[in-house]
């Protein structure tokens, strides 16, 4: 083959799944890292919910070697490993950290706290990095209504930064140890959201990724709801908003994760992709996200099931 058409072939590569489910089980809420020269998808447990509610208790793991190809890990963990969560708290959208050869997964409890866990390997097994709610809305001030959905950036700095909450997006620091919390939580300002348009606000599933020096602070915007985004010079905001990213579903949630690897970012989202799927029902796909020139990011259109 020609180079240039060899060189095509490559940019245009990706997932061979692009738009597809992930796995013919339900999961949902994507939580992708490259850990290890592989992938760790770290997921709710669709599948294992009574169908008509979020209220699986446990997490799901997948891995892959080329982002093509997934094997389902089972259930790995649930809400057990932590001793203080009731033993039918919900498991909702997980989320996973390396540092310091340790890895952190953190993860909404019963909705109204946030466990941390802490493993040497990324599969696990994972033990409660510290005996009690990393957030508790009953403990800790400014928690909000909501403490669920946690997602971590560990800066260029080293400073990390763990987002979450409905409603009202919250932003915390992280000490170096990844388990305890090295600041106030703080409310993240958006602005400059459409005035003609009243359902662009902030709802849930909020995401911090940072290119090119810039902070991009992606989110839902409610029940349904796009995947919108804001950029900011500042993790901490204020964040002006910029556009969709991915426009409503089927289904009453809408909730991205974004991967860097390898000079490429990939989208993962979740939407009713499988025969019997629904707004409980959900699967994860990947697309490829790209940006405009000038740092815009341009909105993902998945193929239609
Ligand atoms: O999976 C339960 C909840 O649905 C998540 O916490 C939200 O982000 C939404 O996807």
């Amino acid at each position: 083959m020609h180079r240039f058409a060899l060189l095509l072939a490559a940019l245009l590569a990706g997932p061979a799944l692009a738009g597809e489910p992930i796995s013919p089980r339900f999961n949902a809420d994507p939580s992708p890292h490259a850990f290890k020269g592989g992938y760790y998808l770290y997921a709710t447990d669709d599948a294992s919910n009574s169908g008509t509610y979020w209220d699986s208790t446990t997490w799901r793991l997948y891995t892959s070697k080329d982002l093509k190809t997934w094997k389902d890990g089972g259930a790995f963990l649930g809400v057990s490993v932590f001793k203080w969560a009731k033993p039918d708290a919900k498991a909702w959208a997980p989320e996973a950290a390396y540092r310091n050869g340790k890895y952190y997964f953190y993860a909404p409890v019963g909705g109204d706290k946030i466990g941390v866990a802490v493993a040497d390997r990324p599969e696990g097994p994972f033990h409660d990095a510290i005996g009690a709610p990393l957030v508790d809305k009953a403990r800790d001030a400014n928690a909000g209504a909501e403490p669920i959905d946690p997602q971590v950036l560990i800066d260029d700095d080293g400073q990390a930064y763990m987002v979450f909450g409905t409603r009202v997006p919250k932003i915390v620091k992280l000490g170096a140890d990844m388990k305890s919390l090295a600041g106030p939580i703080q409310d993240i300002a958006v602005t400059g959201f459409p005035s003609d348009d009243p359902k662009k606000k902030y709802g849930e599933a909020p995401f911090l990724h940072k290119r090119q020096g810039v902070y991009y602070f992606s989110f839902s915007t409610g029940w349904p709801g796009q995947i919108v985004y804001a950029t900011s010079k500042s993790p901490m905001g204020p964040y002006a908003y910029r556009g969709v990213v991915l426009d409503y579903l089927k289904i009453s949630t809408n909730h991205q994760a974004i991967l860097q690897d390898k000079g490429k970012t990939w989208f993962f989202y979740h939407d009713a992709l499988l025969p019997g799927g629904g707004s409980h029902r959900r699967s994860i796909a990947i697309e490829p996200l790209s940006y405009a020139p000038d740092g815009s990011i341009l909105e993902v259109r998945p193929k239609p099931p």
